[in-house]
């Protein structure tokens, strides 16, 4: 179990790997919302979720996609903007979402699939459903409006959803303290009839996991919802495969190391007893896996000229 963990961290980080690589030929078009750093919370969140559980995410959700389908070869096409793709090549990287494996949607709107999520969370209780929902949004998603609304919805209600917020402590390069009214997202719901326990070091893979199983247990015994909040830091510039730590809005933190969730769940594994024989297996699998689905993505088919307007409802 914890190597299919380890595997999913991995091929997202591999992943993102590849596109910084590939990205400067200029062959992908969609801009890119890279989410390494962020590897512990998509899988954290993800993994133990019961049958039937719907994630709804946001457009910094490479991680989300991957650690719920595993596949690359519909991602990758995606990418590279081609029929094939989880949006026939016309969502990009801010649109990935596979309905079918339960993650419902994702966005570029801020704040606009939480909403969304509240509605699938209502449709659950009329459905008599025991299955959850978990919406997942950055850091500036409690500034909108759309956010408490749907908080305030699913208190009253009592509905089975926890609130996941990927807190790297920036709306692209503005920090909290410009923006906010209010202390920690914690403390602001502390008003609310739902759970909100301490935030959590979301690098940490096994806390997230842990808090996770948590919240399922508490929203789905007392029909609350849980607000989670799950640190991390974003290791690239907000969109774009560059690191920007010139532009000097932030500098890189000195426990560096300590905040990378992959190395981290390598040492967890290496403490269990795995050998760096088995890690490096993974890895090889891994590689391969991404190598390939590159390689069919680049020689698929672009979306058909007389199929510009399909999906556009005017
Ligand atoms: C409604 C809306 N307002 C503003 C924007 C412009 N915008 C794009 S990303 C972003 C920052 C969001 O930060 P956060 O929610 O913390 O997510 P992160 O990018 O850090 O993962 C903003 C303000 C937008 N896309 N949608
Ligand atoms: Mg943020």
């Amino acid at each position: 179990l914890d190597l299919a963990i380890y595997r999913k961290l991995l091929l997202i980080r591999r992943c993102q790997e590849a596109i910084i690589a590939e990205y400067p030929k200029d062959e992908i078009k969609t801009p890119v919302h890279l989410d390494v750093g962020m590897e512990g919370i998509s899988v954290g969140v993800t993994h133990g979720l019961p049958t039937g559980s719907k994630v709804f995410g946001y457009y910094r959700g490479h991680g989300l996609y991957l650690a719920m389908t595993g596949e690359t070869d519909r991602y990758f096409a995606e990418l590279y903007g081609r029929s094939n793709g989880t949006g026939g090549g016309r969502g990009g990287s801010m649109h990935l979402m596979a309905p079918e494996r339960g993650l419902m949607l994702s966005s570029g709107i801020v704040g606009a699939t939480v909403s969304a999520a509240t509605g699938a969370a209502l449709a659950h209780q009329y459905q008599g459903s025991g299955a959850v929902v978990v919406s997942v949004f950055g850091d500036a998603v409690p500034e909108c409006g759309e956010f408490w609304e749907s908080l305030n919805f699913a208190c009253l209600h009592g509905l089975r959803i926890i609130f996941v917020c990927a807190d790297n402590g920036l709306a692209a390069q503005v920090p909290q303290s410009q923006r906010r009214g209010f202390g920690s997202l914690q403390e602001a719901v502390g008003g609310f009839e739902c759970a909100a326990p301490t935030s959590i070091d979301g690098s940490d893979t096994n806390a997230v996991l842990a808090a996770v199983a948590q919240a399922i247990r508490h929203t789905q015994e007392h029909s609350t919802p849980v607000v989670l909040t799950c640190c991390y830091f974003r290791y690239y510039e907000h969109v774009g495969t560059y690191e920007d730590w010139h532009t000097g809005y932030r500098s890189k933190p000195a426990n560096w190391e300590a905040l990378d969730p992959v190395a981290r769940y390598e040492q967890h594994l290496l403490d269990e007893g795995v050998t760096p024989e088995g890690l490096a297996a993974v890895d090889g699998e891994v590689r391969e896996q991404v190598a390939q689905s590159l390689r069919r993505a680049r020689r698929g088919l672009f979306p058909a000229d007389d199929s510009l307007i399909d999906g556009v409802y005017v």
